[in-house]
């Protein structure tokens, strides 16, 4: 589809003078933090020396430090603590509770509040936490390559995250019987809320969907004032009634009481509901490029932003300065261009070729920027995509839009997973040299590319 560009008039939005009111659902359900709370806060950020950010420089063996601050986190896992659950009980303990999506959770800020106080070390770094997930059907595929690319996927996913320190839950469950296909992500995202009070986003990415910037991080600053992130363009909401005016293939979603409302909304527009059928004529008849009878979760969520724009267009940010996910047709073509301008970038600037530990790759993302202000985002930008959307290809049936040859969609997924891949083998010596070729890889060079051998 198209993917109009211009800025997003929610940037300026006078909310954004407030830094750092946001912790909860925003702005309707703004909760302020007790001083107690702060003050543990404080406290950890003393302790939080076993997670040495770029800021800080004492050594750890610090005897002064290291007494009181062992006893805490002796067996803790990256500065959170992953052995203690204190007794006193949280909405893990009320009968009433239920993860399933027919059953609403109510006052989930509040419970999630209280649990962060119960865990104080995950409570520190809260705001910032982001768990990706992602999935796919319970059967083996049809496509006979389909599992493999599947794999491929998911391989790409878990890089992104080990690179940027995000857990990521693969699902391959229907979590409600009715909710299959593109609806099966809903119950999903919901349970993963209740299964990560310690995170404030769940980041929703389909199993066709792969990251091509495994550099760039979302820039959470600017959602702070929202509670939903999507690629989406509100011109095309609510000028041409499109349904592809968004994709709901990839979101962010904030955890909080305004997110699990909104998850119930949107599924009664789902198999779940016994008025299915009719919200399918209901989508049809307003967006009228959709040429498929049945209700979908993108068609629901765009007649949501269409039809109660005052309810939901404030808290919904519609990201379209960058490829949150982008249309895979008008991206692959660009790899190769996009390759050589990095590598451009890199001959005239040694600490880019420098050599390092995988661990400190976002350090050098920040290096790159510098050099990046010239590439523009989203479509025409030769900025590497942050999001290659398969969209029409479906890697596991191996159905696709008879608009493709059907080989493109697997040559071009291809061309993407190794796209990524170099990005993520460099750090460990190696790289694929020709991105239509998965098995091969050649040694990088030393000093890479300024020493770029005659390969
Ligand atoms: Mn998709």
């Amino acid at each position: 589809m198209v993917s109009p560009e211009f800025s997003h008039p929610q940037s300026s939005s006078p909310m954004a003078k407030t830094r750092n009111r946001s912790f909860w659902c925003l702005p309707d359900g703004c909760l302020v933090l007790g001083s107690a709370f702060l003050s543990l806060l404080l406290v950890w950020s003393f302790w939080s020396f076993f997670t040495p950010t770029q800021n800080f420089q004492s050594p750890v063996t610090e005897p002064s430090l290291k007494s009181k601050s062992s006893e805490d986190c002796s067996e803790s896992g990256f500065g959170v603590n992953l052995k203690s659950d204190p007794k006193d009980r949280t909405f893990y303990d009320d009968p009433e509770m239920s993860y399933s999506i027919e059953k609403p959770v109510k006052d989930w800020d509040e419970k999630r509040q209280e649990w962060l106080k119960y865990h104080p070390s995950f409570a520190a770094g809260a705001r910032e936490r982001i768990v990706l997930v992602t999935g796919s059907q319970p059967k083996p595929c049809k496509n006979p390559i389909g599992d493999h690319l599947l794999l491929r996927f998911f391989k790409n996913k878990v890089d992104y995250c080990r690179i940027h320190g995000y857990d990521i839950f693969y699902n391959n469950l229907l979590l409600h019987p009715k909710m299959g296909s593109f609806w099966a992500k809903l119950p999903v995202v919901k349970a993963a809320m209740l299964a990560h009070p310690e995170a404030e986003w769940i980041w929703w990415v389909d199993s066709d969907a792969l990251f091509t910037d495994m550099e760039f991080k979302l820039p959470l600053e600017r959602y702070k004032n929202h509670n939903l992130v999507v690629h989406g363009w509100p011109k095309l909401i609510y000028d041409s009634k499109s349904w592809t005016s968004l994709n709901a293939g990839v979101f962010l979603i904030r955890n909080c009481q305004w997110s699990m409302d909104l998850i119930k909304t949107w599924s009664s527009m789902g198999p779940i509901s016994k008025d299915h059928e009719k919200w399918g004529e209901i989508q049809r008849s307003t967006f009228k490029d959709k040429l498929f009878p049945d209700s979908d979760d993108q068609s629901a969520l765009i007649y949501l932003l269409y039809t109660e724009k005052e309810k939901y267009y404030d808290h919904i940010y519609l990201e379209g300065e960058f490829y949150l996910e982008g249309y895979w047709v008008e991206i692959i073509g660009g790899y190769e261009n996009t390759t050589e301008r990095y590598l451009e970038i890199e001959r005239g600037a040694p600490k880019l070729r420098r050599r390092h530990a995988e661990k400190v790759s976002e350090q050098y993302a920040v290096f790159r920027e510098e050099f990046l202000k010239e590439a523009g985002n989203g479509r025409g930008s030769w900025r590497r995509p942050l999001i290659t959307h398969f969209t029409g290809c479906q890697p596991c049936s191996g159905d696709y839009n008879q608009m493709y040859a059907g080989e493109s969609c697997w040559e071009g997924m291809v061309k993407a997973l190794n796209f990524a891949d170099n990005q993520v083998l460099r750090k460990y010596g190696f790289m694929h040299p020709d991105l239509h070729d998965s098995s091969t890889v050649t040694e990088v060079p030393f000093d890479y590319p300024a020493d770029e051998g005659p390969w």
